[in-house]
């Protein structure tokens, strides 16, 4: 009897989950990766916000667990009939943390890292040149409101019993790891957030967890991206799923997920409620400079640098939007395309905000304080909610093209295009403005990048694909992408 060969090849699909929890809102992605192709399908997203309890501001990490499995049930479910989970990774914001007990128990309240908790010592730290020289030699990371440096030392000084109770510090994508598979375990580039991290070794820093009083007992060695951490538990639906170790640092997958030319001459740009300008480098860079220009050298999933400068983002729109009152947020994207529209036919800003003032970080009126900016330049402030779409988008702009210009003389590196991916990049006003500002062209790519780069790690540590030159190869193939031209 003569048997049937099919001449029809089979492919093989595989089936990962990207858990990627952003400040402002989360969402779980499907990634099916199959034939050299990556399709993503939301299968779950929700808004996330911290609470502020008696002047103190707290994430709701109850709530956000809740949300992850609910996520990853929907992601299970979501596939064909027969099919897995091949494995599932999780990133979030960077230098939030949870301290617990040897038995994995919250001993102290998950804060979020806009609380002002932080504002005396880092005046304290700001103002005694010397020791911020030492910590960022030591860390590479610059002195900034948020770092989990500060918000340490500042729970150790206010409640001392904490050294005695706490015996381990995770930072959120470890404890959701923790959550989904009871590993327990430091991953680089979350830990490299922190301002505590060695920036020339993979270890803790000494002198930085010294002078912020941080017990080393407390942080692990940090495992690399990749890493596989265990199998899910507690939960039918992804029974022999695996946990793998993604770079926890949602800005560090956003920055492998970029299609970057290999010649290297690609600044990167990562926007949404912050706006991270930076590049890949097997160096860091460090000196007064960098220090002065606030570069945080932090890590990629392999260990090596993404210096780059955080130049406060979408936040001045969502908090300014907030002022304006209930009808100025628009509800629809199609709504959100008509004020992006109407805001850049308006004639571009001839004077800009100072991106920079720290006095934007968390202010209780951001109308307030964009608008006192203005007037110490003697300029009206805007009519309304176009007006200061205008403003914001071209400050942004100012801001993102200086960092470019630093980084060219601080490295010697000419960045030819900058790439950007996330919410801003689907604001052609956005990109336009940049490119105008930078003098360089604009491209801007319609992927969720935060989720891609999270992926791409889960699928090399599968080995479905082979590393991440590779992984970007493929996925430039496919990709759709605009490009504004400076005008
Ligand atoms: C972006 C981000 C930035 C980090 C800021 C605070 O979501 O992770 O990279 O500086 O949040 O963690």
């Amino acid at each position: 009897m003569a048997t049937k060969t099919s001449s029809k090849k089979t492919t093989t699909t595989t089936y990962c989950a990207a858990v990627d929890l952003g400040a402002t809102s989360g969402r779980v992605i499907v990634g099916a990766w199959s034939n050299n192709r990556l399709k993503l399908t939301v299968a779950h997203r929700f808004p996330n916000t911290f609470r502020t309890l008696n002047g103190n501001d707290y994430w709701e990490i109850g709530n956000l667990w809740h949300e992850v499995q609910d996520g990853l049930k929907k992601a299970a479910e979501s596939l064909p009939r027969g099919k897995k989970l091949a494995s599932v990774g999780v990133d979030t914001w960077g230098v939030d943390y949870v301290l617990l007990n040897e038995t994995g128990r919250l001993v102290f309240p998950v804060h979020a890292y806009r609380d002002n908790r932080t504002q005396d010592s880092l005046r304290h730290l700001g103002n005694t040149r010397a020791a911020l020289e030492r910590v960022y030699a030591a860390t590479g990371i610059p002195n900034v409101f948020y770092n989990t440096s500060l918000q340490l030392a500042e729970a150790i000084n206010a409640c001392p019993a904490l050294a005695d109770i706490a015996s381990r510090c995770l930072f959120l994508p470890d404890y959701f790891n923790y959550l989904l598979c009871g590993t327990m375990a430091n991953e680089l580039t979350i830990a490299s957030t922190s301002q505590l991290l060695d920036v020339h070794s993979a270890e803790w820093s000494r002198p930085a967890l010294d002078y912020f009083r941080v017990p080393p007992t407390w942080l692990a060695k940090p495992v690399l991206a990749g890493t596989r951490l265990g199998a899910v538990k507690n939960m039918p639906a992804l029974a022999g799923t695996k946990v793998i170790a993604v770079p926890g640092h949602d800005t560090a997958c956003a920055y492998d997920a970029m299609p970057a030319a290999p010649d290297g001459a690609d600044l990167f740009l990562s926007s949404g409620t912050w706006s991270l300008v930076g590049f890949e480098s097997d160096t860091p860079v460090l000196g007064a400079d960098a220090l002065n220009a606030r570069v945080a050298n932090e890590r990629i999933g392999d260990g090596r640098y993404r210096p780059l400068t955080n130049v406060i983002g979408m936040w001045l729109l969502e908090r300014t939007m907030l002022d304006l009152g209930p009808g100025a947020r628009p509800k629809t994207p199609e709504a959100w395309d008509k004020l992006i529209d109407d805001a850049a036919r308006l004639p571009a800003s001839k004077v800009l905000i100072d991106v920079t003032d720290p006095a934007l970080a968390n202010p209780p009126s951001m109308k307030a304080v964009i608008d006192g900016q203005l007037r110490k330049k003697k300029a009206a402030p805007p009519k309304n909610v176009k007006g200061y779409m205008r403003l914001i988008c071209d400050s942004l702009a100012r801001g993102h093209a200086d960092a470019k210009a630093a980084f060219e003389r601080m490295t010697g590196r000419e960045f030819k295009r900058i790439l950007i991916v996330g919410g801003g990049s689907r604001s052609p006003l956005l990109c336009q403005s940049t490119a105008n500002a930078a003098g360089v062209p604009v491209v801007s790519f319609n992927i969720e990048g935060t989720a891609v780069g999270n992926i791409a790690t889960q699928l090399i540590a599968l080995r479905a694909v082979k590393d991440k030159a590779t992984f970007r190869k493929h996925l430039s193939a496919h990709l759709e992408q605009k490009v504004y031209q400076p005008e």
